[in-house]
């Protein structure tokens, strides 16, 4: 039997061990931090940090330096009378006020001048509105009119004005290799402005830094970085509008486009007004408005390819009333994610799951079970989808790239 001090050396050490093991983790958009820079402003940042991390390690030194030396050399031995007794040191105290005062002086200097930068009116800018939701991203590109979610793709070396808004609660915008981190704030807009300067193809993470409710640890971002032709062709892909499976023509799309436009007034109001309470959406009153929705819809699905069926699915389980596709009737909802090019994202789910069939399916089938108290989960339960339409959903999700 071990002893005491023995077990606890133990447990320590395994902490210690699996800490580290876990540190090390490989996913390879990691690690998420400042000091593994790809842009201008994460530069910045970093210049700052250095000079003031060595001025605050030359104060550690000095302060436990002398605070040591004084223990051993002034320590009490046998024998020691009382030492003389004094009061006050003129110059040591004006040493100690001076000293750190001046220290505070470059380090305010040092900061107001990268703050300066950050904060700077960037000319010619691409402008992306960014709007947190609980819990997903949307990105909106006014100059290109589209929208799309939880990925982002920005041109090289260009300043990219970020307009920050939030759609409930606080969240907060970050991605550690570009940028610091900026507040997401309902009823007030936020700018951020940063200029990529590494070409970033696998994608990069980011998370919202400000706690916004049950699964704000899921509310994660991937940003990737194009030189700008490059760039420009992906922002062609993402303005054209949804390709239509074969075997339908527009014409069958059989929602009142005004049902997908009800649904979203309505929800939006609900929330609005809730948002006065600090409340989120409350589920009931959102499957409701659905439910109502739903039964005003009259198509049945007769489509004989997956897509096509899935195509039709996808007004009658009334999926339009929360998402928009460009260029499907009646789809223009902006209470979940645009779907328009959702095949062409890496990763589906605010950056949570791999975008594989597979993982769409477990999407369809349960969002709830993927992601606890979602707004799409309060509509669409485990059994709200049957087998074959989960599929036929699938299927048709692919075809959007
Ligand atoms: C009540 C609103 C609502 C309804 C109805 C709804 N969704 Fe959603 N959907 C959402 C929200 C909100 C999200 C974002 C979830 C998250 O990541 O937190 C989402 C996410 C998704 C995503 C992942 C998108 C991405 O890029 O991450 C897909 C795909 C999707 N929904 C498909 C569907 C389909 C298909 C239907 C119909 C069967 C449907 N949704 C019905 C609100 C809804
Ligand atoms: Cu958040």
């Amino acid at each position: 039997m071990p002893s005491l001090r023995k077990r606890s050396y133990l447990v320590l050490c395994s902490i210690v061990i699996s800490t580290l093991l876990l540190a090390a983790c490989g996913i390879e958009e990691l690690p998420q931090s400042t000091f593994s820079k790809q842009g201008y402003e994460s530069e910045q940042i970093l210049e700052l940090f250095w000079p003031i991390f060595w001025m605050a390690l030359a104060v550690f030194v000095v302060v436990n330096g002398v605070l040591l030396a004084s223990i051993v050399r002034y320590r009490r031995r046998p024998n020691d009378g009382i030492p003389v007794q004094l009061h006050g040191n003129t110059r040591i105290e004006l040493a100690w006020t001076i000293a750190p005062a001046l220290i505070v002086v470059v380090i305010a200097v040092l900061t107001f001048r990268t703050q300066g930068v950050l904060e700077r009116n960037p000319e010619n800018p691409l402008n992306v509105t960014v709007t947190g939701h609980q819990w997903w991203w949307e990105f909106e590109y006014p100059e290109y009119n589209f929208v799309t979610a939880n990925e982002l793709m920005l041109p090289l070396n260009r300043d990219v004005l970020f307009t920050l808004r939030s759609a409930d609660v606080i969240h907060s915008f970050h991605f550690p290799r570009l940028s610091g981190t900026t507040d997401a704030i309902p009823g007030h807009d936020n700018k951020v402005v940063i200029r990529p300067q590494e070409v970033i193809r696998e994608l990069v993470r980011g998370h919202c830094k400000e706690f916004c409710g049950g699964t704000h640890a899921m509310m994660a971002m991937h940003v990737g970085v194009l030189p700008p032709e490059e760039f420009e062709t992906w922002a062609e892909l993402q303005q054209s509008p949804a390709a239509v499976p074969a075997g339908i023509s527009q014409a069958d799309a059989s929602v009142p486009p005004a049902v997908g436009a009800t649904v979203e007034a309505t929800i939006e109001a609900v929330a609005t007004e809730e948002q006065a309470t600090g409340d989120e959406v409350a589920a009931t009153t959102v499957a409701t408005v659905f439910a109502t929705a739903n039964a005003a819809t009259t198509a049945t699905p007769t489509a004989s390819s997956p897509e096509a069926l899935g195509y039709q699915l996808f007004q009658t389980k009334g999926c339009v009333g929360c998402h928009a596709i460009q260029g499907y009737p009646g789809a223009v909802s902006r209470v979940g994610p645009d779907l328009t090019h959702v095949a062409s994202r890496a990763n589906i789910v605010a950056g949570w799951l791999p975008n594989t069939d597979e993982n769409m399916r477990r999407w369809l089938r349960d969002p709830n079970d993927v992601k606890p108290e979602n707004v799409m989960g309060a509509v669409i339960k485990r059994g709200t989808l049957k087998d074959n339409e989960v599929e036929a959903l699938t299927a048709y999700l692919r075809t959007l790239e």
